[in-house]
């Protein structure tokens, strides 16, 4: 018997659906981990990646211990020499060569960490770089700046209704996988499936017949990087037929002439699309029709409409069709979620607010605009190389793998072993780790306690859940927000001896910032039995809209009333927000940000010349971006590092399953085994990424003995969305011939 036996309950932090998960403890260890059946949102729901934390708790490799390099080897250390050390590698670089000489790169798994996601706003203020990369930058910024411009907030993303909606069109996202991304809904095959079952209708619009397409009612599969043609053929055949209703928005939109006007030219007409698209004009006029004839619809776009060359105008335009086709913000259309905590636009004045600036400054080498205070990881390679004042000496990464995950690879990976100093947050000595000076590991997911506070606002329904550890941290790890905070000392300038419970106290204060001051002893006085992460959750609860106002609404929401409730509090379904949900100058819906206008105009004129084939990507549910291959019980079986290629392709190349291709880009080349695959769109191959773990010094035993191969080796860092600079992911121009027969 251990004193931690018993069934635990947790919430999955391994991706955005956040499932709860049962965890059965017996002397001492993990023996079981299920859905949770009880859970509000995942109502015991779970997929693989969720059980194979197991696996992850006991994985050999997983780092239990700080690393510090000695005599050129990284060798397990404690705390105090990690910080001391960290504190010898940066501060000389900024006090001589200034803040922007230290970047920051935040990945993927740190925006699951509670500890780390609320500290890294401080971290940033108090380093005080501008260089300042995240995933996010690789990912969703285009959509983010698109809603940004129209509704006031970078995180003012309405979401498919998919429990209530009649019509869900999904475009260039995958969600039967990846179980939803700015779209918090686990088992979306469950709820896919319910929805076809009660009579709605899925239309999936993806250039791969992929596992959400074979769902559909109807796929349409347009060549890659071309949505954004097609949706603004929807627009230009909705507002052409006299089909716009705006519902629920009427009274809050302004621009809609300039949309109007913008999308009235020929070029705009869905025969034009057609010829760009590779789909029939009439089947895009009668989407358009459906989408405003159905009782409620929804269109939702993720990361094949986002990580494009027009990803910021592609992810206007899905919203704009939600707007003018009378679905945004009605039950069963998209709706905005309102999130229990930290939500930008559930404080502040209702329905109107100072909107949202990009381009307060511009990255160095490429003069790419700042969004979110970040610049995108793309540019990262040419900052580290690129010689001059504001060089990029030294890197802080936080869960980040940018040594696998930028497009252009090699080029990043020749950045990372320039680098002056390496300081990785991470629990793997891996592809990118491998490079660092010091790595300081947290708990594990099971370890570690959990809010969550970014995917919590893009929720199919309102709800809250708290997860305490479940099991132990090893004795040489710290929190996350212990590391933070010691980290803001070191960065700033205050040192390792800080007291870093006086440093948070001082950070504490400054989120009350807008507080009268004689409310403020009462406000800290209700939290303070809280420390750290912990009291900015309470006072977050506390102060959000469901929250018990320190006592002003005794029976509202506080960290304490969610910890009694291990498996959730329903808050409800999605119910309309507008107008109060807006924080753009105007108080209304811009629907024509002059900026997106421009962009759809330089698209319409777009000449870029494709390749013989176009190269995109895919996920699959047994892997997660690059960092789960080191568990066997998600890498066995068929090898899923494959090209998949429509067999009239693979035959007029003569390639054969299981043949190795070569595939040559403008940057690189690499061997892939082939797949034949009817539901791929002839002239467009797949690959996944996140693979290729066969480099020299990364600590992955079972990920080396399946390396894969890494696909962002073909991708060009200079392929960028035009509004934003974030990497084109989604759209290579590439060559095929075949390196080598199956030779069995
Ligand atoms: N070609 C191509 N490239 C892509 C994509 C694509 O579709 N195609 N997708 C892009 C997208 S959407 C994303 S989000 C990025 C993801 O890429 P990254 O942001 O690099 O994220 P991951 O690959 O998930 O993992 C990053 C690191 O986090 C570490 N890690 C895991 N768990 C923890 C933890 O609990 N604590 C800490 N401190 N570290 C941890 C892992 O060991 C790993 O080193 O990849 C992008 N790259
Ligand atoms: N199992 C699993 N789940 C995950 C992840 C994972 O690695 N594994 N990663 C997580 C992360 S970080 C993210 S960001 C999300 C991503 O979540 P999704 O966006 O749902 O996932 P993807 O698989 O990238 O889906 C993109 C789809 O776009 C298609 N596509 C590519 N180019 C185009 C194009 O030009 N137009 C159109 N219309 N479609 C195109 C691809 O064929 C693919 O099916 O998934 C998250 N969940
Ligand atoms: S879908 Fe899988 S990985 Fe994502 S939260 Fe649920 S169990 Fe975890
Ligand atoms: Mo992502």
């Amino acid at each position: 018997m251990s004193g931690i036996d018993g069934v635990h309950r947790h919430a999955c932090t391994l991706c955005e659906a956040g499932c709860g998960l049962t965890i059965t403890v017996e002397e001492g260890a993990v023996t079981l981990i299920r859905g949770d059946r009880d859970d509000v949102a995942s109502h015991g729901y779970l997929c693989p990646k969720g059980t194979a934390l197991k696996e992850l708790q006991y994985d050999p490799d997983r780092l239990t211990r700080p690393m510090v390099r000695e005599a050129g080897e990284l060798r397990a250390s404690d705390t105090t020499a990690a910080f001391t050390r960290i504190e010898s590698l940066l501060r000389p670089i900024i006090d001589e060569h200034g803040p922007d000489s230290v970047g920051i790169v935040i990945g993927n798994p740190a925006v699951h960490r509670t500890g780390i996601v609320l500290y890294l706003l401080d971290l940033i203020a108090a380093l005080g770089s501008r260089n300042v990369f995240s995933s996010a930058s690789l990912d969703q910024i285009p959509k983010q700046t698109a809603v940004g411009k129209m509704f006031g907030d970078f995180y003012s993303l309405p979401v498919p209704d998919i429990d209530r909606t009649d019509l869900l069109i999904v475009i260039g996202a995958n969600p039967v996988v990846s179980n939803g991304s700015m779209w918090t809904v686990p088992d979306a095959k469950g709820r896919l499936r319910a929805l076809r079952d009660r009579g709605g209708r899925l239309v999936v619009i993806d250039p791969r017949r992929s596992e959400t397409a074979e769902l559909a009612d109807l796929h349409l599969a347009p060549m890659p990087g071309s949505d954004v043609y097609l949706l603004a053929a929807m627009v230009h055949t909705i507002i052409a037929e006299g089909l716009v209703d705006l519902g629920a928005a009427a009274d809050h939109v302004t621009g809609f002439e300039s949309l109007a006007a913008a999308v009235a030219g020929a070029e705009h007409c869905a025969e034009s699309a057609a010829a760009r698209c590779g789909i029939d004009a009439s089947q895009i006029r009668q989407l358009a029709r459906e989408l405003c004839a159905a009782p409620s619809a929804a269109v939702y776009g993720r990361m094949g409409t986002t990580t494009q060359r027009h990803g910021t105008v592609t992810s206007w335009l899905i919203d704009v069709l939600n707007v003018i086709s009378g679905n945004l913000d009605r039950p069963g259309g998209a709706m905005f979620s309102r999130p229990p905590a930290f939500a930008g636009n559930t404080s502040g004045e209702p329905g109107r607010g100072d909107g949202v600036a990009i381009g307060r400054y511009h990255s160095r080498v490429s003069g790419i605009p700042e969004v979110m205070g970040q610049l995108p990881l793309a540019c990262l390679a040419e900052e580290v190389l690129t010689p001059g004042p504001g060089r990029i000496r030294a890197l802080i990464t936080i869960g980040a793998n940018p040594a696998l995950s930028t497009p252009d690879s090699a080029t990043m990976q020749r950045a990372l072993a320039s680098l002056e100093s390496l300081v990785s947050l991470d629990i793997y000595e891996n592809e990118t780790t491998r490079y660092a000076d010091v790595i300081i590991p947290g708990p594990s997911p099971l370890e570690d306690a959990h809010y969550d506070v970014f995917f919590s606002q893009y929720a199919v329904r309102n709800t809250a859940r708290f997860s305490p550890p479940a099991l132990p941290a090893p004795p040489g790890i710290i929190d996350d927000d212990e590391t933070m905070l010691r980290l803001i000392a070191v960065v700033s300038g205050a040192g390792t001896a800080a007291n870093i419970d006086a440093l948070d106290d001082e950070l504490t204060l400054q989120l009350l910032a807008d507080v009268p001051d004689e409310h403020r002893p009462a406000i800290l006085a209700a939290v303070a039995p809280r420390q750290r992460s912990m009291r900015r959750i309470d006072l977050a609860l506390r102060s959000g809209p469901y929250g018990d106002g320190f006592g002003a609404n005794p029976d509202g929401l506080t960290l304490a009333t969610i910890e009694r409730a291990p498996s959730g509090i329903d808050l409800g379904p999605l119910s309309p927000r507008l107008p109060e949900v807006l924080r753009t100058p105007s108080g209304r819906i811009e629907l024509a940000p002059p900026a997106l206008i421009a962009a759809l105009s330089q698209a319409a004129t777009d000449t870029t010349a494709g390749g013989e084939f176009t190269l995109i990507g895919r996920r699959h549910l047994r892997s997660n971006n690059s960092w789960m291959h080191n568990l066997r019980v998600l890498t066995k079986g068929a090898e899923r590092c494959t090209l998949l290629i429509h067999p009239a392709d693979a035959h007029q190349l003569g390639l054969a399953d299981g043949d190795v291709a070569e595939i040559i880009s403008d940057v690189g080349r690499i061997e892939a085994p082939v797949e034949t695959d009817d539901g791929m769109r002839s002239g467009v191959v797949s690959l996944p990424h996140g693979w290729g773990h066969d480099l020299a010094g990364a600590q992955l035993q079972v990920a080396a003995e399946r390396p894969g191969i890494n696909m962002n080796l073909l991708l060009d860092a200079t392929l960028r969305d035009t509004v934003t600079g974030t990497a084109a992911l989604n759209c290579t121009p590439v060559r095929l011939t075949r390196a080598r027969r199956n030779d069995g």
